[in-house]
């Protein structure tokens, strides 16, 4: 099977390659200012195609500065929820029989037209989430190759369709057995869709994990009911993007139906209703383990394909290239201030290294610029929300107490009115709480260690297993931790990040553990596959 036709979309790097970063530039600085005169508007929910208002607004504002309206949401409720997955329960009937390749080409088109719009979905996000440039158009990059990706998978494998002929044969049985020559039969092998996916997005990829979750289950003849994030941390311009881009693609009406509202009306509706076939979810763990006990308790059986967090350690050994493992490990750490399932948290460092490891980890993060993230040379935008912050508060205080604060703490003050921290490095013992809990917050815990297999033990003792980090050149080493590292998503000696910034096509972003729930992983070859069910059927003539 070949995946050669597959390519990844790299806008930054083509850029860089062709000597252009100024043109980069343009583009995105252009559009910032194209969006801050077209935003603010208040926006329907669209069910089968149709705008739908509820009696209440959300207002979304800018983490950057909460000045900023981004715009204003209906505040959909239950009754909401359930119009959208009957919308969607009806769309299936059509839907489902549509031939693959019609489907294909619906997300090519989708691919191109996010590709087109880059630059200003780009802008958007930043806007909308905080994120710098790079991290932004990297996003919207990851759902071009999402689109494109599906799009070549259902194709290679020719919509999952296997058609089998059995032998001939003339003799004639008259009691059925196990292992009986019978007539020649034709039977497809085919995986169909299931029915009707809830997806719920999270704020910190609300352009590409939304378009991966919902493509996934669409491309392989699912409808979708989408709530993107729409409470503490909203997201949901972007998410009306996705709803009109893939309207424009052709996607029939129904098919994708774009809802707002609260988790525990229009994310719980999703869960408890039986003509919901399956939840794609990323975000917390205990919501994702919450939302899958309750569908059970009410003996619904629904396909969970869900991703739910991590504390992902990197282990520096005495063997390693300590400039490398401060590279990785700064840009695990703090890119988009910490805020992504795969951000690094925790570091396992050999005792004989860890002073020059700490100094110079601390050097390289002082040279991260904080604000505004919205200009070029800023590296460290601002936490999403205050919540973000009153954890990033609480955490300060634990480290003060139970370990040491090695850098920052504090929060910058900037003329705008968002909330932008200092990164955090701590040292902290293995068993701290802080090493235990996810933060999603820009602090890094230091623990050192003086056996190898030690330190894989500590890396692998918690309850998720997302992704992890190794720097060594000893080869027993990276032997040792790839045969005993608990998690999906593993990098050795990686100078761009130690565990961030998994690549469509060339990675599977998989979690192990608390982390994930069936073992496959997106952007890879195992992925659609979760978004089906598997169907033998046999024609004798
Ligand atoms: C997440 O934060 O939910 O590999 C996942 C990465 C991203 C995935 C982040 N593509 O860092």
């Amino acid at each position: 099977m070949s995946y050669s036709k597959f390519k990844n979309e790299f806008t930054y790097k083509k850029f860089m390659e062709s000597n252009n970063e100024v043109e980069f530039d343009r583009l995105f600085d252009d559009a910032i200012l194209r969006l801050k005169k077209n935003i603010g508007s208040t926006y329907p929910m669209y069910i089968s195609g149709k705008a739908i208002n509820s009696d209440s607004l959300l207002t979304e504002y800018s983490p950057i500065d909460k000045n900023i309206m981004i715009g204003r949401f209906q505040c959909g409720k239950r009754e909401h929820a359930k119009m959208a997955i009957d919308a969607a329960k009806k769309a299936f009937d059509e839907w489902h029989l549509v031939d693959y390749k019609k489907r294909v080409e619906i997300f090519k088109n989708f691919a191109v037209l996010l590709s087109t719009n880059k630059f200003d979905l780009a802008a958007l996000l930043s806007l909308e989430n905080g994120k710098s440039r790079y991290e932004s158009i990297g996003e919207v990059d990851e759902a071009i190759d999402f689109a494109n990706y599906y799009a070549n998978d259902v194709e290679t494998n020719k919509g999952y369709i296997r058609k089998n002929i059995s032998d001939n044969s003339n003799i004639k049985i008259n009691a059925g057995f196990q292992g009986a020559p019978g007539a020649s039969e034709i039977v497809n092998i085919k995986l169909l869709p299931v029915g009707v996916f809830g997806v719920i997005a999270p704020f910190n990829f609300p352009i590409s994990i939304s378009s991966g979750m919902s493509i996934g289950a669409m491309i392989t003849g699912n409808t979708v009911v989408f709530k993107p994030s729409s409470t503490d941390n909203m997201t949901m311009l972007t998410g009306l993007r996705i709803y009109q881009l893939l309207k424009e693609s052709g996607l029939p009406d129904g098919v994708f139906n774009f809802i707002t509202g609260p988790g525990s009306e229009v994310g719980d509706e999703l869960v408890v209703n039986k003509d919901v076939s399956g939840i794609a979810f990323t975000g917390s763990y205990d919501t994702g383990i919450n939302m899958i006990k309750k569908s059970l308790n009410l003996g619904l059986q629904k396909n969970f394909v869900v991703e739910m967090g991590g504390k992902n350690p990197a282990i520096v050994s005495k063997h390693a290239d300590i400039e490398k493992a401060v590279d990785g490990i700064s840009s695990a750490a703090f890119g988009y201030t910490g805020q992504k399932c795969s951000a690094l948290s925790r570091v396992y460092v050999h005792s004989s290294i860890k002073e020059i490891f700490i100094s110079k980890l601390i050097d390289k993060v002082r040279t991260f610029h904080i604000g505004d993230p919205l200009k070029k040379t800023n590296y460290i935008g601002p936490l999403i929300s205050e919540n973000a912050y009153i954890r990033y508060v609480e955490s300060i205080n634990k480290i003060k107490r139970s370990g040491s604060l090695l850098y920052g703490g504090n929060r910058i003050s900037t003329q705008l009115n968002g909330y932008y921290v200092e990164p955090v490095v701590a040292e902290l013992k293995n068993d701290d709480e802080l090493v235990h809990n996810e933060l999603f917050l820009p602090i890094l815990a230091i623990i050192e260690f003086d056996d190898f297999n030690k330190a894989i033990e500590m890396a692998n003792n918690v309850k998720y297993g997302l992704t992890a980090g190794l720097y060594t050149k000893n080869k027993n080493e990276i032997k040792e931790f790839s045969n005993k590292i608990a998690a999906g998503v593993v990098y050795i000696n990686r100078a761009t990040s130690a565990t961030t910034g998994a690549v469509v096509g060339l990675h599977t972003f998989v979690g192990w553990k608390a982390s994930g729930f069936t073992g496959k992983g997106s952007g890879s070859k195992y992925y659609l596959q979760q978004f089906m069910r598997e169907q033998s059927l046999s024609l004798t003539k």
